[in-house]
């Protein structure tokens, strides 16, 4: 049974929603290869062809570390050498590499898609420098190629079940859809991501992913580590799931809490790449039907309302710096799956609010415009 009867509650800041900065799954750039270098028409020499733009994919990296490396958005490469007296045959520019994330596809201003960046290393040229100046363009350097171009991140869902083994992530997917992944009480019955979409009633499906468990010390790349962190980051949404009675991966390693799960959840994603923070985040409090399970989530309430109260009382090793802000705490029963539909209907309008946020402002100056040419005639 999900338990919906003044159990659910918002995290206190609600607002503060709609101010925040978006998690970054697409960026625009304008990249422009090197110029061509002039010719040498006394001698028949050749100027160096200007360097070339590449985008590379890099295991760890985020658009925002791209857009932090190129803020203004724009990428030229250096013109190629003239070629002169000393050396009639112009050097090469140099060329250009922009790391970008695993999983970009590079699309062109008309939307078509150029090309895939789906595993390690894989490399697109972005940019072709332009040729040096020869007998066949009269000896001037020609421009460079320059486009602009959109790095778009795949989604592999809306929503990814991000929590330690056991918690039941895979049996809260079983609930919400007709996925029907392993379940067993043994840590990493999950091992690759499993798919499953909500059905809503109006035909509105919502994929969900359940991801593998997550270990302390997962962004350091330990067990499945940035394996199972990389697909976190491609999806719009996390879901939190965590035991009201916490978890203990085996005898050599600490009991945690349900709540020191929560914090060790957020380190593990702080660490690996703080801007997973900004993105909405709903937290499920698994396994209320088990005995006394109630009791302790009343108990923990006041704490995960505001992480920020109980965060002295966490252990160092395990105490993050920046606290996810929850747009939904959900106290559920994955396993005695009535009522499911009161937590599906808080995904969906927890998405919703987000896409919304994330809509740019309008410009009143150009609705306005816009209105007088295509709005209703005012008589
Ligand atoms: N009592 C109770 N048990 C549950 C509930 N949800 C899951 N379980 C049990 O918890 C164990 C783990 O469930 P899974 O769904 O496999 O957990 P998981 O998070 O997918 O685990 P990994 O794939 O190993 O990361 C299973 O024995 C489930 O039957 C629940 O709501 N109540
Ligand atoms: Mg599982």
């Amino acid at each position: 049974m999900v338990f919906t009867t003044n159990l659910f509650f918002s995290s206190g800041n609600r607002i503060r929603r709609h101010f925040r900065p978006h998690f970054l799954d697409s960026l625009r750039l304008q990249v422009t290869g090197g110029h061509g270098g002039s010719g040498f028409p006394r001698y028949g020499g050749i100027g160096g062809q200007g360097g070339c733009i590449y985008f590379i994919a890099k295991e760890g990296y985020s658009l925002r570390n791209v857009k932090k490396l190129n803020t203004t958005k724009r990428i030229k490469a250096p013109p190629g050498e003239d070629s002169s007296k000393v050396r009639l045959l112009g050097r090469r520019g140099n060329d250009i590499q922009v790391h970008v994330p695993v999983g970009i596809t590079v699309i062109d201003e008309n939307g078509s898609a150029l090309g895939d960046l789906n595993v390690e290393n894989k490399t697109f040229k972005a940019a072709s420098g332009g040729p040096g100046g020869c007998s066949g363009n009269s000896f001037i350097g020609q421009p460079g190629q320059s486009r602009t171009l959109t790095l778009d991140l795949k989604l592999i869902a809306d929503a990814g079940l991000v929590g330690f083994p056991n918690a039941g992530k895979s049996t809260f997917l079983k609930a919400i859809s007709r996925a029907r992944p392993k379940i067993a009480s043994y840590p990493f019955t999950t091992i690759k991501p499993q798919l499953g979409i909500i059905q809503y009633t109006d035909h509105r499906q919502i994929s969900v992913a359940d991801l593998p468990g997550l270990i302390e010390g997962a962004h350091a790349n330990i067990g499945m580590g940035h394996k199972f962190l990389k697909h976190v980051e491609r999806t719009r949404l996390l879901i939190l799931i965590v035991d009201i009675f916490g978890f203990q991966l085996s005898q050599m390693h600490k009991k945690r809490s349900c709540l020191e799960n929560v914090y060790a959840l957020n380190r593990e994603l702080e660490l690996y790449d703080e801007t997973l923070l900004e993105k909405p985040s709903i937290l499920l409090v698994n396994k209320l039907d088990l005995q006394g399970a109630r009791e302790e989530f009343e108990k923990i309430k006041p704490s995960l309302n505001r992480l920020e109260k109980s965060l002295s009382d966490c252990p160092e090793e395990i105490r993050p710096t920046k606290l996810l802000d929850f747009e939904r705490i959900l106290p559920i029963s994955a396993q005695e799956n009535t009522d499911i539909d009161q937590v599906t209907t808080q995904i969906r309008e927890v998405l919703d609010l987000a896409a919304e946020a994330a809509l740019e402002e309008p410009n009143p100056e150009q609705l306005t415009l816009q209105n007088r040419e295509y709005g209703p005639k005012v008589v």
